[in-house]
């Protein structure tokens, strides 16, 4: 494979058009194919919170491959060494949980990019097709690469202004679960006290030209037109196992209609 050229997502972030994406948890090639063939534009896969590791973004970017469908992935936290297997294995950028200071997002940057942006080492991997693309790769990483901190903390949202002016952060995804938990409202994402701090978030966004990001699950026309109407840009839609399981329970309450069925 090759992770050469400038993806549609690369292109939305820059234009801060819509990027629409997907989640992946349950780390499987197939599920992860089926979305590509939607059209997402890009598909996260979660190794913050799921057994996924480097071998399971390894075939999920190999299924993916050919459709201009960016894979990030939400590595565990701000580690140089996954960053970097992350993208040499062939992701189009990460996807870093818990940033809440400057320290993190300026190691998440430099994991990223290569010298003398960051410390990313050079190697023949997959993301520059086993070398034989390996200048063409070099020469366009840097700008293609994509760094999203998420936001799901009240520090994280304190020091907002601060990781925003990182460069080479394209922008956050809040973390609303985490978020409500660290404001002390465990569940409660739409407590006025996060609601106020989503609105910090994307006003901070806008100040700096930069990305913000939320997770609509079980999405609707409605959220997704609340989410538009706030001003968030990248979005993520559901994810592999909801709409699995909200297929699977719509096809049996039908089939239990159907033949009176308890
Ligand atoms: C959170 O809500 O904390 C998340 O990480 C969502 O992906
Ligand atoms: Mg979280």
């Amino acid at each position: 494979m090759f992770n050469g050229p400038e993806s549609r997502l690369r292109k939305a972030l820059n234009k801060k058009r819509p990027a629409i994406g997907s989640w992946l948890q349950a780390s499987s090639p197939t599920c992860a194919e089926i979305l590509a063939n939607a059209g997402f534009s890009w598909l996260g896969i979660d190794c913050e919170h799921t057994s996924s590791g480097i071998q399971g973004v390894e075939a999920v970017a190999r299924a993916i491959y050919g459709r201009d469908t960016a894979l990030l992935v939400r590595v565990s936290s701000a580690d140089t060494l996954e960053i970097r297997q992350c993208l040499d294995v062939g992701a189009a950028g990460v996807i870093v949980p818990m940033v809440e200071t400057t320290a993190q997002a300026r190691t998440a940057v430099a994991a990223a990019k290569y010298p003398p942006q960051g410390v990313r080492g050079y190697c023949f991997g997959r993301m520059n097709d086993w070398g034989s693309r390996f200048d063409e790769y070099a020469a366009s990483a840097n700008k293609n690469v994509v760094v999203i901190a998420m936001i799901e903390t009240r520090t994280g949202v304190d020091n907002i202004d601060e990781i925003l002016s990182v460069a080479g952060i394209d922008g956050i995804f809040i973390g609303p679960y985490d978020m409500s938990g660290s404001y002390g409202v465990p569940g409660q994402t739409q407590h006025p006290l996060l609601k106020k701090a989503y609105q910090t978030l994307v006003a901070a966004c806008n100040r700096h030209g930069k990305v913000a990001g939320q997770h609509i699950v079980n999405s609707t026309p409605e959220k997704l037109g609340a989410a538009v109407e706030l001003g968030y840009t990248f979005i993520c839609l559901d994810a592999d196992i909801i709409l699995i399981n909200q297929a699977a329970r719509a096809v049996m309450e039908t089939a239990r209609k159907s033949f009176n069925l308890k």
